[in-house]
């Protein structure tokens, strides 16, 4: 049924390369000392109720040094003969298993697949990780991700300090490595931009098919409906996080994930949707009104942010700071807010952190780093100065204003009751200035009445 929307989106894009998974291991695996040994854990599957467990998501890290998905699964990386072997462990082939959870790969799959050097079997994760870890003076891990893997390498710290008055070996350091690798995830590759920006276009059509199919009376667990089918339809795994579809008041609440309310006329409907396809989440927010035409109190607020929007996504450009889109929509909302006569301080009052009127209306920050994770990872002030932006980094846009008429903390005005709107893009950063990853979805005021109720 979405057939002729999938066809204008065009193919899916290549996966990525061994190649490429090799030379981000690399670029890792540089960093460290020749006696060190690099843990990627990976969190257990969880349970949901009784036999049936939660849809399983491997850690960030693992999809991103080495693509495998599958569960009970740990990457680790140690020199032999000076040269750096990475190991996977991995299920083994296991026939009953198999008939009853789904084919694996095995240790032969695994090693004929990826970007491995060696497989073994989780089975033996024990027994093989303390050799390594014996044999090493610091353990690169990120804890608390696998408890069993938390829980052999303080065995092996802990014999080692016993030993070490005897033999005069350990004890070993641990090292967090999350750190280097967010470093590297930050700034996106040829291949990881096409896979965000497949992403991000079917997110966008997911969007504009919730938008033809508002009207009054709607419930909004429908148009969730409408956006995860579309979502599978389009081959992606999912949402990258749950959907936000809140009308009416709803609109104000910044993470309202009931969706149990009908859609009324006269009511703005704020949608925050994005997927996930490859490992690489979107994430996108539009708000239009139920009936398809934007009052005049509706429209003042939108355009504001819209405006503010616009201003924010063109600061996304290599050698800003991270913050500098945040600075530039809050100045476009203040003024816009105090041309309306809703903010009675001037514009550098009205923009003060503590005693600024625009914080009422405005209360949370205008982007966050997005990729493998939805808030992607990356130290946004390292060294406590902001990250200039780079090429190939690629971050949200969103600011918003949100007038909950039921908030006992402010003074709403009447006019723009329950009115709360929301803009978001992904926004790329490269050499010719920003590109909108997103940009398939409309979000002019025109192309929205244009659609609504189609
Ligand atoms: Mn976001």
């Amino acid at each position: 049924m979405w057939d002729e929307i999938l066809a204008s989106i065009g193919p899916e894009p290549a996966q990525i390369s061994l190649e490429e998974y090799r030379a981000r291991q690399n670029r890792l695996l540089n960093q460290l000392r020749p006696d060190d040994l690099l843990i990627i854990p990976n969190p257990a599957h969880s349970t949901r109720s009784n036999d049936v467990e939660y849809p399983y998501r491997t850690s960030s890290d693992m999809i991103y040094l080495c693509g495998w998905t599958d569960l009970d699964s740990t990457m680790v990386a140690q020199q032999v003969n000076g040269a750096w072997e990475v190991t996977l462990f991995v299920q083994p082939k296991d026939v009953l298993s198999e008939i009853w959870e789904g084919r694996r790969l095995g240790k032969e799959g695994a090693l004929e697949n990826f970007a491995i050097d060696r497989a073994e079997s989780k089975d033996d994760l024990e027994i093989v990780l303390i050799d390594m870890i014996n044999s090493s003076k610091r353990i690169l891990v990120k804890s608390a991700v696998d408890t069993t893997i938390d829980e052999i390498v303080n065995n092996c710290i802990t014999a080692q300090s016993r030993d070490r008055q005897k033999l005069g070996i350990g004890p070993i350091s641990v090292e967090d490595p999350s750190g280097r690798i967010s470093e590297l995830r930050l700034r996106k590759s040829a291949a990881e931009i096409d896979l965000m920006r497949y992403s991000a276009v079917v997110a966008s059509h997911a969007h504009i098919e919730a938008m033809k199919n508002t009207k009054p009376g709607v419930g909004e667990w429908q148009l969730e409906g409408i956006i995860e089918g579309f979502f599978k339809y389009g081959k992606t795994s999912g949402i990258a996080y749950p959907c936000i579809i809140g009308s009416g008041d709803n609109a104000t609440i910044l993470h309202y994930t009931v969706n149990d309310d009908i859609c009324e006329d006269g009511e703005i409907l704020l949608i925050d949707a994005g997927c996930e396809y490859k490992g690489y989440a979107s994430d996108i927010t539009r708000s239009w009104p139920v009936n398809g035409k934007f009052s005049t109190s509706q429209a003042e607020i939108y355009q504001i942010v819209l405006d503010s929007q616009l201003a924010a996504i063109d600061a996304c450009r290599i050698g800003n700071p991270y913050d500098l889109p945040h600075e530039i929509a809050r100045g476009v909302l203040a003024q816009g807010l105090i041309d309306l006569g809703v903010i009675s301080q001037n514009l550098e009052e009205a923009l003060d952190p503590t005693d600024g009127e625009l914080r009422f209306w405005y209360m949370h920050n205008t982007g966050h780093w997005i990729g493998l994770d939805v808030h992607d990872v990356g130290v946004y002030r390292p060294d406590n100065e902001p990250r200039l932006l780079e090429e190939g980094m690629v971050l949200t846009v969103e600011p918003g204003l949100y007038f909950g008429a039921w908030r006992p903390d402010v003074n709403c005005p009447e006019k723009y009751a329950n009115i709360g709107i929301r803009i978001e893009d992904d926004i790329l950063v490269t050499k010719d200035g920003p590109d909108v990853l997103s940009k398939n979805c409309p979000k002019t005021i025109e192309e929205l009445e244009g659609i609504i109720g189609e």
